[in-house]
């Protein structure tokens, strides 16, 4: 096995020696061998296809010339094949071009023969498709129409033509389908689009995976991890947990006692479902000096006084409204009802007094006429009367708390 470098060959122009190299080109051979075969293997037999025996081979200096610093490929001098005597990575050798060949010259002295070897580096399918990254999140608002579409990062396959990213798929989701486009250089590119509308209440989030696939056989693929956050729109109102509360306080309950909580829900996030509580606008002005309600908790306490022999029930209507960019409000209405309490003693009035009385006043005389009154309600009004010690007089009731005083 010869191998004649480069510097031996420019050597030789330099000293004139074989100054008529060039005009001694007798052919051109051309090979093909796949990228990654093994060391050793036959890329053909240069001897028969330069029509020389393997005896001339040795006796005529045959070597061959290889321009590149690696020497892929020598000849075995004893049978005359050219063999692979490295490995060969088309990728690495070529890159993305579409086709990769090494030239080598082989040399035969006596007369001098020159012939130009072309091996054609055929490509294999050892690459798969890889995305620029392993995960990739998109967020969408839960408000985009269907139809809108989303590019993804193309897969690079080192590979080139058929072994090259060839189709996308898609793991089946119901959100989204894939749209795979040839361009017209015939790179691939996929864009996901929007197939139905998105509920962020329902799906905060949508997983699934974007497949690659080269056109070898067999086919090798990469993934791309999709995380799709779903981003929030404030399309819900409040709700309070009852459409009407029912509570009862005593009268005169302190300034500051709480009435009730009440409580709303938003079923959006963030400030979309931050909620304020408020009395409404048109509330009247007694309630808003007698009941305040926090904001923040939805309590709602007593601020000023309560009576029962003014206002026996309160009807207070309440909204919630959340913080969204554009507000939506819910309401409810509070029930409160006031219990008397027994704080009224009964007053005695003396409307008409006969006095004084004649000695021989005769029985059944009217002395006096009363009325006897109590604000209090229910049985905490109803007044019972008599006299404190005993008296030659009695009472009569006239009716209802009219009381006459007469002779007994
Ligand atoms: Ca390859
Ligand atoms: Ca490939
Ligand atoms: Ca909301
Ligand atoms: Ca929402």
């Amino acid at each position: 096995m010869f191998i004649y470098t480069q510097r031996n060959l420019i050597a030789c122009f330099s000293f004139a020696l074989t100054c008529h190299f060039l005009e001694a080109v007798t052919g051109q051979i051309s090979y093909s061998v796949s990228e990654e075969v093994k060391q050793g293997t036959t890329v053909g037999n240069i001897a028969k296809d330069i029509n020389l025996s393997v005896k001339d081979l040795q006796s005529r200096g045959f070597r061959i010339v290889s321009g590149s610093k690696k020497q892929y490929f020598s000849v075995n001098i004893e049978t005359g094949a050219l063999q692979v005597s490295e490995r060969i990575d088309r990728e690495e050798l070529c890159a993305g071009a579409v086709s990769c060949s090494v030239n080598l010259e082989a040399v035969v002295n006596s007369p001098l023969q020159l012939f130009r070897v072309r091996i054609n580096i055929l490509d294999i399918n050892d690459n798969s498709p890889v995305f620029p990254m392993s995960s990739v999140v998109i967020n969408v608002s839960e408000s985009t129409a269907p139809g809108v579409r989303f590019p993804l990062e193309s897969a690079h396959d080192a590979d080139i033509g058929v072994n090259s990213v060839k189709t996308y798929k898609l793991t089946s989701n119901d959100y989204f389908t894939l749209d795979v486009q040839t361009h017209s250089d015939k790179t691939i590119s996929a864009e996901l689009m929007l197939q139905r509308a998105l509920d962020r209440e329902k799906t905060p989030q949508l997983e699934f995976t974007v497949t690659a696939v080269d056109g070898g056989s067999p086919a090798r693929t990469g993934t791309v991890m999709i995380e799709v956050n779903v981003l929030d729109i404030n399309d819900h109102a409040p709700v309070f947990s009852k459409p009407l509360y029912k509570v009862s306080i005593a009268e005169h309950a302190p300034i500051g006692t709480t009435v009730t909580r009440l409580h709303a829900r938003d079923l959006d996030e963030g400030l979309n479902a931050e909620i304020v509580y408020s009395f409404i606008t048109r509330t009247p002005q007694n309630i808003l000096e007698k009941f305040e309600i926090d904001s923040q908790s939805g309590d709602v306490k007593i601020k000023g006084d309560i009576d029962y022999e003014q206002n026996t029930a309160f009807e207070i209507r309440i909204q919630a409204t959340d913080k969204g960019p554009v507000t939506m409000s819910g309401h409810t209405k509070l029930l409160i009802e006031v219990l008397d309490i027994n704080d009224n003693p009964p007053d005695v009035t003396v409307t008409s007094l006969l006095s004084p009385v004649e000695e021989n006043a005769g029985k059944g005389t009217v002395i006096a006429l009363m009325t006897v009154s109590d604000p209090d309600s229910g049985k905490n009004g109803a007044v019972r009367v008599r006299l404190a010690r005993s008296s030659p007089f009695k009472l009569q009731s006239s009716f209802q708390n009219y009381y006459s005083l007469v002779l007994d």
